[in-house]
């Protein structure tokens, strides 16, 4: 049978056993765990200087191997830290203004995704599968052509991709498109994304469309589908389960005496929408006193990418915000905010989950957002809560008739949305709960990767997209 090669910027790390607080090595590596396979990519190890160690790190655990390399300061430097999360992060999610471009850091970013080929090339059979993820890794397939490779490859972008004129505003885009045009198969999050990626390649490249799910260009056929990653609720449940009775959360909830629970968890990354979503809590203890001294907010948010000038900046803004909206609501017996800068443990998160009553998802863009759909597979299946869900997040599209859905721009609205979270009836909370969970039953991390796998194999490449989820 061939072989799964999967390829991602970073590979979660080996020695803990456990992926790191991201969305792609969680959902990355639970995908592995079933199929096995070769995970390679960067170690998250920095070298001195400017060459990048030829080196490749290998070890197998169970069905996966992990084949990792080190990066040099200067290939961090421009292809991560500066092409990738200065000038893509930030366009991609819609933020052309916190968006920075230097030739050097896009020449950077070329040169090591064609050295991570070159690392690559010798690990590979002729009948492998390669798939590659996210936006690290968008010229990837270009160069595996240059370098001779022929395995069948396939792309998938976790992040949202930008309407046309927002992609125009990454200076070298056109080359950058062309190059991810060497994929046999990209997949997206949502419907839009798809259609936004159709519309640049047939608008600005002049590729042919071939139906929904395939354009044509200078006769390179490339499948274009619609792949929502899911989780695993029953392993969820079974991890909220874990902790519900440890001493952190019974003194948690003692701590709480009776008060309501409202839980958020992100990296912290200006995309979350952190600062709109504290002003919106504040705005509800200013609107209804009734939740004064009755609700308790925990934000957990470690930092990430902590070297790039716009996150240190969120940071900031943060630690401001959380201050002064504790100093003007705090008596001698209530915290209503609680606003942590740590990493826990996955169980521990969804035990969290589990004992709180409003799940607090408000990104102002997300790719898809797998804390939304952890938070309603955690949940008490007779007294769930209910969760608040930006309408930009891309689990909007799968979760939008259980969830509350709001728009983080609109402090008063996200105000009134809460209340109404926090008064929810119980019947009415079940018949959301059973509508979500049943969504995310059928579409689990399994048939993400199934149907990408299979749409990878086939020749025709005719990716179905999902009729569900293609409003
Ligand atoms: P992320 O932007 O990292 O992922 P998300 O999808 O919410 O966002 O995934 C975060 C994951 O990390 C979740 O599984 C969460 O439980 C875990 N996590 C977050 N904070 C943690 C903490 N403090 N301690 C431990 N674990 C923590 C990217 C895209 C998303 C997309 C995913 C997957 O930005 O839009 O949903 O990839 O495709």
């Amino acid at each position: 049978m061939s072989r799964l090669i999967v390829v991602s910027n970073r590979v979660a790390p080996i020695a803990e056993g456990k992926p790191t607080a991201g969305g792609l090595a969680v959902g990355v590596f639970d995908a592995l765990k079933q199929t096995g396979g070769v995970w390679f990519g960067w170690s998250g190890d920095i070298v001195d200087g400017s060459i990048s160690p030829e080196e490749i790190h290998s070890e197998t655990r169970d069905n996966i191997t992990y084949a990792t390399v080190a990066l040099s300061r200067t290939d961090y430097d421009q292809y991560y830290r500066g092409f990738s999360n200065g000038t893509l992060w930030p366009i991609f999610h819609y933020r052309p203004d916190l968006s920075r471009y230097d030739r050097r850091e896009y020449a950077g970013y070329c040169r090591v995704n064609h050295w991570l080929v070159a690392r690559l090339k010798p690990l590979l059979r002729p009948d492998d599968r390669l798939w590659i993820h996210d936006y690290h890794l968008l010229p990837f397939a270009r160069a595996c052509r240059e370098a001779g490779i022929e395995n069948r490859i396939g792309f998938f972008l976790h992040i949202p991709f930008p309407a046309d004129s927002v992609m125009a505003t990454v200076p070298p885009h056109r080359e950058l498109m062309e190059a991810m045009c060497a994929y046999d198969l990209v997949g997206f999050q949502t419907d839009a994304d798809r259609r936004a990626f159709m519309d640049y390649v047939c608008r600005r490249l002049g590729a042919a469309r071939r139906g929904d799910r395939q354009v044509e260009l200078a006769g390179h056929r490339i499948g274009v589908g619609v792949y929502p990653i899911g989780i695993y609720p029953d392993e969820i449940q079974q991890l909220s389960l874990k902790h519900s009775r440890s001493r952190q959360i019974t003194n948690l909830k003692q701590g709480l005496q009776q008060r309501r629970l409202m839980v958020s968890v992100d990296r912290l990354d200006y995309s979350k929408g952190l600062v709109e979503r504290f002003t919106a809590f504040e705005r509800l203890l200013e609107m209804t006193p009734a939740h004064r001294g009755q609700v308790t907010f925990v934000q957990i948010a470690p930092p990430s990418r902590s070297d790039v000038e716009q996150y240190r900046q969120i940071r900031r803004q943060l630690e401001s915000a959380a201050g002064r909206i504790n100093g003007r609501w705090s008596d001698l017996s209530w915290t209503p905010l609680r606003y942590i800068n740590k990493s826990y443990d996955r169980s521990m998160l969804m035990s969290l989950f589990r004992a709180s009553q409003v799940g607090y998802v408000t990104p102002l863009r997300d790719g898809m957002n797998l804390v939304a759909k952890e938070y309603v597979a955690a949940q008490p299946p007779h007294d769930p809560g209910v969760l608040v869900l930006s309408e930009f997040a891309g689990a909007a599209e799968e979760l939008g008739d259980g969830a509350l859905l709001v728009n983080p721009y609109d402090p008063d609205g996200m105000a009134e949305t809460l209340d109404r979270a926090l008064t929810m009836p119980l019947p009415e909370r079940l018949a959301r709960y059973r509508v979500m969970l049943a969504r995310l039953n059928d579409n689990n991390l399994s048939r993400w990767r199934d149907r990408f796998l299979n749409d990878l194999q086939g020749d025709a490449m005719a990716p179905e997209v999902r009729p569900d989820v293609a409003a």
